[in-house]
């Protein structure tokens, strides 16, 4: 799967020309490491090492009428970015390297604290979920080896879509709907609790998240109110079925 990589990791690799010279330096090119900072010294250089959010790939406003513009500024720059600030500040505390990625800290995630389950995983969830969207397009659908997949374990993609909304519906409180491959290779479809995920180690449901749905009210109330089935119907038509695909065909 393609992993979400945290802003340093990508500045890391970009600033020091190729991949490779970045796997190079190893841990010997480590000068320094201030616990108290974002910053590390790698070979003189100066990088931020802080596990940050990714700009948003669309306006605030480009997903209405099925998300409005406030709801989508309030989640992303004051819910999610909360998410992302308390997990630097857990990942200090805890001695988490966070010149990785953030995968290895769910996978490990009962060796934490609460604070680093909640924020990491709301860290995690958000940034798939941003980049699981784009704007409302027409009859909008899966295709390819994904479609098929889907076909095959759900016999049809509406029979998943309404499956996949069942789920979400029935996710008492706040938490996640996923579409994820488990261990072995098969679409599943389940939920987890407030920002738990199937990558942690101690979730009930295990595997590689394809697509998530936030079914938290923050992510609806303002225009849905107590509807979340119909924020559920109508999420469909701004799921970007491209970027899934690609996380499908990586696994
Ligand atoms: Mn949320």
């Amino acid at each position: 799967m393609k992993h979400i990589q945290s802003k340093s990791r990508r500045n890391f690799i970009k600033n020091t020309a190729t991949g490779t010279a970045a796997i190079t330096f190893g841990l010997a090119g480590l000068e320094s490491f201030a616990a108290g900072s974002n910053e590390n010294k790698i070979n003189g250089t100066v990088f931020n090492t802080s596990f940050q959010q990714q700009p948003l790939p669309y306006k605030y406003d480009a997903l209405e009428d099925i998300i409005d513009a406030m709801t989508m500024e309030i989640h992303y720059s004051k819910h999610a970015a909360t998410y992302t600030k308390n997990l630097n500040d857990a990942a200090k505390a805890e001695g988490v390297d966070y010149t990785k990625t953030v995968e290895p800290v769910l996978a490990t995630i009962s060796k934490y604290t609460a604070k680093m389950r909640n924020n990491a995983g709301g860290h995690y969830n958000h940034e798939l979920f941003w980049q699981s969207m784009r704007p409302k397009t027409e009859k909008n659908a899966p295709s390819g080896a994904l479609l098929a997949a889907i076909e095959s374990s759900f016999t049809s993609f509406a029979a998943f879509k309404e499956k996949f909304g069942e789920v979400a519906k029935n996710r008492f409180g706040s938490g996640w709907a996923w579409l994820y491959v488990d261990a072995n290779k098969g679409l599943k479809i389940g939920s987890s609790p407030n920002q738990d995920n199937p990558l942690m180690d101690i979730s009930d449901i295990k595997g590689t998240p394809l697509l998530g749905l936030d079914v938290w009210e923050h992510a609806y109330y303002l225009k849905y109110q107590n509807k979340r089935a119909d924020y559920i119907n109508n999420w469909w038509n701004v799921v970007n079925w491209d970027f899934v695909q690609q996380r499908f065909e990586k696994i």
